[in-house]
């Protein structure tokens, strides 16, 4: 079927994308720091896909990390067909003025300069096949900024620039680019937003019902499903409940 890299794979949107690329015969290259994690994913795909799986640990802030690991994989991996930049994250909800510098780099360093990172090793290896789709994972909060999202909502706002950045300096390489824009989804993203505090994660997720991993899995796999000469630039989805990063309508 061809070989697919999903960042950030060791929960929620990465792990459903790996298991339904795996279900469907490809195999995965799969990241994230949690190498537990990672090992049991590689184990449970390979026993009941039968595909074969590449597991790399390392950090996407860190770019000596990123290089180290991509840049060692052996010659037939890098026939990557489909790269999801997946990996990310929310730090904290605060109001400008009360925000953690700390919650900023990280979100800066994970959500924009992490993609660029592994975007920088991976292009060039489907800019020499002249094939190749990347998945970006925005948000809705790259379309509206939302209370107390500022930074978050600005690293997603940078993800859909260089979504279309990428769409332009590509085309001449005929490597699709497609920015999935997903709302509410019940993860761990709210557990990482609110660091471990989980009923004020299950709070946010109260009195509607929020798209699933697999919902979003499904939607990145179908972008990826379509003839060669079509391409879904850009897409945003959301439970029936959400209208835009800022009305969910909790009734
Ligand atoms: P989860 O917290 O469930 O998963 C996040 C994944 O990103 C984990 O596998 C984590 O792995 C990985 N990750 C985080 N930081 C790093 C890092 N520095 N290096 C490597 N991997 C990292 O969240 P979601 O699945 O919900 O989020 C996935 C993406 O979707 C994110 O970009 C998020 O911003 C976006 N998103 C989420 C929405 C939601 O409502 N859930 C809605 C819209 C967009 P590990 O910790 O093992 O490194
Ligand atoms: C995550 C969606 O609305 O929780 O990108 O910020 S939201």
């Amino acid at each position: 079927m061809g070989i697919v890299l999903i960042t950030g794979a060791t929960a929620g949107f990465g792990q459903a994308c790996a298991t339904t690329y795996a279900g469907k015969g490809y195999d995965v290259i799969i990241t994230g720091r949690r190498k537990d994690r990672l090992d049991a994913l590689q184990t449970q795909l390979t026993q009941e896909f039968g595909i074969n799986v590449l597991a790399l640990n390392f950090d996407v802030r860190k770019e000596e990390e990123v290089k180290a690991a991509l840049g060692a994989i052996p010659e037939k991996w890098r026939n990557i067909d489909i790269l999801v930049n997946n990996a990310g994250l929310a730090a904290g909800l605060n109001t400008i003025d009360e925000g953690s510098t700390a919650d900023w780099d990280a979100m800066i360093d994970t959500n924009v300069k992490g993609l660029l990172y592994v975007s920088r090793m991976v292009i060039p290896w489907m800019r020499a096949r002249t094939t190749g789709h990347i998945i970006n994972i925005g948000s809705t909060a790259a379309k509206h900024v939302y209370a107390k999202g500022n930074v978050y909502c600005a690293t997603k706002a940078a993800v859909d620039a260089i979504s279309q950045g990428m769409r332009i300096d590509l085309l001449p390489y005929r490597i699709k680019v497609t920015a999935i824009h997903p709302g509410a989804a019940e993860t761990e993203f709210s557990l990482v937003r609110f660091k471990g505090d989980e009923a004020k994660a299950k709070e946010f997720y109260k009195g509607f019902i929020p798209l699933s991993a697999q919902d979003v899995a499904d939607v990145v796999y179908y972008c990826t499903s379509l003839p060669p000469h079509v391409c879904i630039n850009d897409l945003v989805l959301t439970p029936l409940q959400q209208a835009n990063a800022y009305y969910i309508d909790k009734n």
